[in-house]
């Protein structure tokens, strides 16, 4: 019998939406234990050597860092979604490095501290999302069927569901093969329950708390955005 697993997470953390839907595609059960990061337990700093979630505990184990979590559950349950020839696999885990850095820049977006640096930032995700236009396919999804390379953009398009509402970059403009991902993404079962119900009321939340050209925006234009959010 496996070991049961609980997933140390936060509700808005996307490296965190990786382990859920990988979990969720295989229909293994887990625990999900949402923690506060700006206090974060001194149970949690014991587990997590860089102070960051997602942490899987396999039993008493502790296993950190999203692509090593997702690759374990990957390799532990169920039909594998990396691809099996090697060099086929290598060029995913590239594409899921690449997703990082998405996500890098993506937090660099709505950290900017004027509107100069804001645009700057919104200029370099559009240059990355037509480098992964220029890869794609014509399937649904990045290559063949769902796999892991999937799983770590579904939370990185997720994120255009709101700055796509004050943005004039229009980060997906013209990137019809991205656009079609993208909606095949939204309408997975295991990418809708990655997050809460209230997701997106919870990531306008959080830009709005910034004190950053985005946060302004944001306060400007979605007053409601500062409405209070359940933790
Ligand atoms: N490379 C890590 C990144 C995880 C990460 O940055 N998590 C953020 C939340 S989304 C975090 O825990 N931040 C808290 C901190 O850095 O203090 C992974 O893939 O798991």
């Amino acid at each position: 019998m496996n070991a049961p697993l609980v997933l140390v997470s936060h509700v808005l953390c996307p490296y965190v939406q990786r382990a859920c839907i990988v979990l969720a595609e295989k229909e293994v059960p887990f625990v999900r234990k949402d923690i506060d990061l700006a206090h974060k337990p001194q149970w949690f700093l014991e587990l997590s050597p860089l102070g960051k979630t997602p942490v899987l505990m396999v039993g008493e184990q502790a296993i950190f860092e999203s692509t090593v979590i997702c690759e374990y559950l990957d390799e532990t349950y169920g039909e594998q979604l990396h691809p099996r020839d090697a060099l086929r696999r290598a060029r995913h885990r590239g594409w899921m490095e690449f997703g990082s850095g998405v996500l890098n820049l993506i937090a660099a977006y709505y950290s900017a501290a004027d509107e100069e640096v804001l645009l700057q930032r919104g200029r370099e995700i559009k240059d990355r999302l037509a480098q992964l236009e220029a890869v794609l396919g014509d399937g649904d999804f990045f290559d063949g069927p769902f796999s892991l390379v999937d799983a770590v953009f579904a939370p990185v398009f997720r994120y255009f569901d709101v700055l796509d509402e004050t943005s004039d970059v229009g980060f997906f403009t013209g990137l019809t093969k991205l656009g079609r991902w993208r909606a095949a993404l939204d309408g997975r079962m295991s990418v809708q329950r990655a997050v809460r119900d209230d997701y997106r009321q919870q990531l306008r939340h959080f830009f709005a708390s910034k004190p950053s050209a985005l946060g302004r925006r944001i306060r400007r234009d979605l007053p409601g955005a500062m409405d209070g959010v359940v933790g």
